[in-house]
């Protein structure tokens, strides 16, 4: 599920992949049409209109133009409001959407909520999506929301840049809280995309387009796995899959408090151009596991991040046969080199026909050893008391 523009981009581009609308099923819900009309591979029938009047309306509604008329311009508490009046709408939703695939409910375990945490739309609305949705499904669910958190170097730039927009930084301060708070109760696991990892020019641009498919594609890495690889016509792919159900148990919270969890990957080819013209041998790149690991590390979606305060670790490594047979990359390694920053960690492997080698990890902090919340939420309580 994707709420508001930040989020059902990122889902956009995590269903860029192929096969992937074999394990899941993409929703988009923003109050912005425009937003939902730059979608490419979420078709309109799953698209959801956010209403002030109307609640949820559906994107192939007679007048849903005329009925979803714009964002909630950074005021989460207008789209919660919404939401609040509307309950049990994203439960009719569900249902309609069951019928129509002739699914069973029960076979709904696990939901991923993405959002961007500074807007107003997908901050108010995602707790309730998760709420609904958890009330909908005959299961145990395992709920992860994929969350964004606002840049804010206009704050720390100290008064050059125009104030219009170091207030708008506030208000997504603002929002962040508001919106990590209340998700906090609904789901198991938040896992943070730090837009202040972006260069600041690419964030001003709001050019986020590189930075969402390297989003989609760790995301991908980390919770499908070989999955991603698997078609139904090819199912011997050979792999150690880290379960999501693992998954979830290593970044989940303790029962009363959500888990935060970020994400990174590296990636190398395996073969130089060469090698994808000529067979055999000819043009391989040596690996350097090692490499790939750090570049994982060095690229997490969170500024500041330490991997020595995480609790626990998760990764995925992925390469070509040969790599494996000729011990470029072994998951004894990984689990070395991520076990040298903490104790807790669960790997899996698989075989890819792709001439690329990754390694894909996700480290799971407590909300207290995040430094950019309690910076956030610094932002915000100044900003409150002034
Ligand atoms: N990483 C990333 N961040 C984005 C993207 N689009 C917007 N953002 C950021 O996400 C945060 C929330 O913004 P939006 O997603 O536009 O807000 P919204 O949920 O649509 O809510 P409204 O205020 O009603 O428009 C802001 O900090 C934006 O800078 C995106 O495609 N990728
Ligand atoms: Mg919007």
């Amino acid at each position: 599920m994707g709420a508001g523009q930040a989020g059902t981009q990122i889902v956009d581009q995590v269903f860029a992949h192929d096969n992937i609308d074999l394990r899941a099923e993409a929703l988009a819900f923003n109050s912005t049409i425009q937003d939902l009309e730059r979608l490419n591979n979420i078709p309109q029938e799953r698209w959801y209109g956010v209403s002030r009047n109307q609640g949820l309306v559906s994107g192939t509604a007679r007048g849903f133009e005329e009925q979803v008329t714009g964002g909630f311009g950074q005021t989460p508490s207008a789209s919660d409001q919404v939401m609040k009046r509307n309950e049990g709408e994203v439960q009719r939703v569900l249902d309609e959407l069951y019928l129509e695939m002739e699914a069973d409910p029960s076979t709904l375990q696990y939901a991923f909520i993405f959002l961007g945490l500074g807007g107003g739309t997908g901050c108010g609305i995602a707790p309730h999506l998760a709420r609904e949705i958890r009330a909908y499904s005959q299961s145990e669910m395992d709920i992860i929301a994929v969350a964004v958190l606002p840049n804010t170097k206009l704050i720390e730039g100290g008064g050059s840049a125009d104030d219009d927009a170091v207030d708008q930084q506030i208000t997504q301060c603002e929002n962040t809280v508001y919106g990590l708070d209340n998700l906090e109760e609904e789901v198991e696991s938040i896992m943070l995309v730090d837009n202040q990892r972006l260069a600041l020019d690419v964030a001003e641009g709001n050019e986020y387009s590189e930075y969402n498919r390297y989003v989609a594609d760790a995301f991908l890495d980390i919770v499908l796995g070989a999955e991603r690889e698997r078609t139904d016509v090819d199912l011997d792919v050979q792999m150690q899959d880290v379960d999501l159900q693992d998954l979830v148990r290593f970044i989940d919270g303790d029962g009363f408090q959500a888990g935060y969890a970020t994400l990174g990957r590296g990636v190398r080819q395996t073969e130089s151009l060469l090698g994808y013209l000529l067979p055999g041998k000819i043009g391989r790149q040596p690996i350097r596991e090692t490499g790939l690991i750090a570049d994982s590390i060095d690229k997490q979606t969170l500024d500041g991040f330490s991997p020595n305060d995480a609790t626990s670790a998760v990764a995925v490594a992925q390469a070509p046969g040969w790599c494996w047979d000729e011990k470029e990359i072994s998951l004894g390694s990984v689990y070395d080199e991520l076990g040298y920053y903490c104790a807790n960690v669960n790997a899996g492997w698989a075989v890819t026909n792709r001439k690329l080698a990754s390694v894909t990890t996700a480290f799971r902090f407590d909300r207290e050893d995040v430094g950019r919340i309690a910076e956030i939420e610094r932002i915000a309580a100044q900003e409150g008391s002034s």
